[in-house]
C-alpha cells in the first residue's frame, strides 16, 4: 500500500521542470452529513480541502446517498445536507474555484454504482472493516447499502476520473477496494477509469478526543466534552480545553507516554504553524494552565470567522441551494462522459 502513496511532487512543479504545461491533477472527496463537524474534521479533511483547491482541479460533495446507510430522519438529514455545505463554504471551499454539490443531485452517482457492484465481489465487501464496524453498531439494520458502501464510493471517484483522493485512514481501505474495481474494470473493457491514488498531505493532522487521547475525536462519541465541534460557542471552547485531559509532569514537552500534551500540541502546531520546539519554549517555566488557555484561544481563532461567515450563508437558503445546483450541472457534465462510456461498453441502452 505505502509504495502506492502520491509523495507530494506536484503538477506545478511537474510543469516547471517540463516547461510543458500539464492538466492539473483532479482530485474527490466527499464528507457525510451525518452530523456536526468537529475539529478533527475540521484539521484532519475540510482545511486540506480548502488548502488543494489553487493546486489541484477539486470536485467535492456531500455524501448523503452514503448517510442514509444508517437511518436518518428526512428532516434533519435535509439540515445537516445544507449545514454541511454552508459550513464547508463558509471554512473556504470556493464553489468558483471547485466543483461542490450534494451527490443526490447527480443521478450518475447512482447509476455507475450499479454497474460497478456487478465488479464487485462478495468476499471482497466482506472484509471491509467499516462494515464490520458499522454492523455491529447498528446491528438492526444491516442493510444491503451498507453493505455495498464502497461500490458507490468507487462510483463517486471513478465518474470524475480523479487521479487523487485525499483520505484518512479509515478510509483507505475503501480506495484501495476502489481500485480494484477500476482495474478489473478496465482489464475486461479496456482503459475506461483513471485509477486513482491516495493523496495523504503533510499538513493533515490527526486530532485525538480530549478525554482519551488513545482514540481519535469522533463526533459520535457519546461524550460531547471529547470533541470540539466547529460550531461550538468561544466559551464552550475554552471549558472543553480546560477539561481535556493531560498527566502529571506539568511540562509542555512532546514525548512518548504524553499523549494528552501531544495531542494539544498537535492541535496548537496546527492552529498557529509553531513547531513543537517553538511551542516547547513558549511554554517553558509555565503550567498546564496556560497552555490550554493559548489553545483554546488559537481554536477560536481559526473558527470565529468561519463561525461568522456560517451563519450569514445560513441566512440565505436560495442562494445556497443555487450554488449547489450549479455545482450539480458541472459534476453532471463531467460526469456524463464516464457513464456514456461504460454504458456503451458493457451494452447497455441508453
Ligand atoms: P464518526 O465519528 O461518525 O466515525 P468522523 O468524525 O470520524 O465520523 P468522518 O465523517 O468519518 O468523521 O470523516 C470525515 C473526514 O474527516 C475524513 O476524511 C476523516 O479522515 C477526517 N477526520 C475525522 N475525524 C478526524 C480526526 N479526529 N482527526 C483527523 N481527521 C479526522
Ligand atoms: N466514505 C467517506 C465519505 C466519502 C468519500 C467518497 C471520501 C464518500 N464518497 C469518495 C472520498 C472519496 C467517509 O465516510 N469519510
Amino acid at each position: 500500500m505505502d509504495q502506492m502513496e502520491h509523495t507530494e511532487t506536484t503538477a506545478t512543479e511537474a510543469a516547471a521542470a517540463s516547461s510543458a504545461p500539464v492538466r492539473k491533477k483532479r482530485i474527490f472527496s466527499a464528507i457525510q452529513p451525518s452530523g456536526q463537524m468537529t475539529l478533527g474534521n475540521y484539521l484532519g479533511a475540510i482545511r486540506n480541502w480548502v488548502a488543494m483547491q489553487d493546486e489541484f482541479d477539486c470536485v467535492y460533495a456531500t455524501a448523503n446517498l452514503h448517510a442514509i446507510t444508517v437511518r436518518q430522519d428526512p428532516k434533519q438529514l435535509k439540515e445537516n445536507t445544507t449545514n454541511l455545505f454552508a459550513l464547508l463554504i463558509a471554512a473556504g471551499v470556493d464553489p468558483e474555484k471547485s466543483i461542490f454539490f450534494h451527490q443526490s443531485m447527480v443521478p450518475a452517482h447512482a447509476e455507475l454504482s450499479w454497474v460497478l457492484s456487478t465488479f464487485t465481489q462478495f468476499g471482497e465487501l466482506s472484509r471491509m472493516t467499516q462494515f464490520k464496524d458499522k454492523s455491529q453498531r447498528h446491528a438492526d439494520n444491516i442493510n444491503a447499502g451498507l453493505f455495498t458502501y464502497p461500490s458507490l464510493m468507487a462510483a463517486d471517484i471513478l465518474l470524475y476520473q480523479a487521479d487523487l483522493v485525499p483520505v484518512g485512514a479509515d478510509q483507505k481501505q475503501h480506495l484501495e477496494l476502489t481500485r480494484t474495481i477500476a482495474e478489473r474494470f478496465n482489464g475486461v473493457y479496456g482503459k475506461t477509469f483513471v485509477v486513482p491514488e491516495p493523496y495523504i498531505t503533510k499538513t493533515a493532522a490527526r486530532v485525538m478526543s480530549l478525554l482519551d487521547p488513545s482514540k481519535k475525536m469522533s463526533k459520535s462519541d457519546p461524550n460531547t466534552k471529547s470533541f470540539i465541534l466547529m460550531v461550538d460557542e468561544p466559551a464552550t471552547i475554552m471549558k472543553k480545553f480546560r477539561s481535556a485531559v493531560t498527566d502529571s509532569e506539568a511540562c509542555v514537552r512532546y514525548a512518548e507516554g504524553k499523549d494528552g500534551i501531544n495531542n494539544l500540541m498537535e492541535i496548537y502546531a496546527a492552529c498557529t504553524g509553531l513547531t513543537f520546539a517553538q511551542i516547547e519554549d513558549e511554554f517553558r517555566g509555565k503550567g498546564y494552565g496556560d497552555f490550554k488557555t493559548a489553545v483554546g484561544e488559537a481554536v477560536v481563532a481559526q473558527l470565529e470567522p468561519i463561525q461568522q461567515r456560517y451563519k450569514e450563508l445560513l441566512k440565505d437558503k436560495k442562494y445556497l441551494d443555487e450554488l449547489a445546483r450549479k455545482g450539480a450541472e458541472s459534476a453532471a457534465r463531467l460526469s456524463a462522459r464516464t457513464i456514456e462510456k461504460v454504458y456503451k461498453k458493457v451494452g447497455l441502452v441508453r
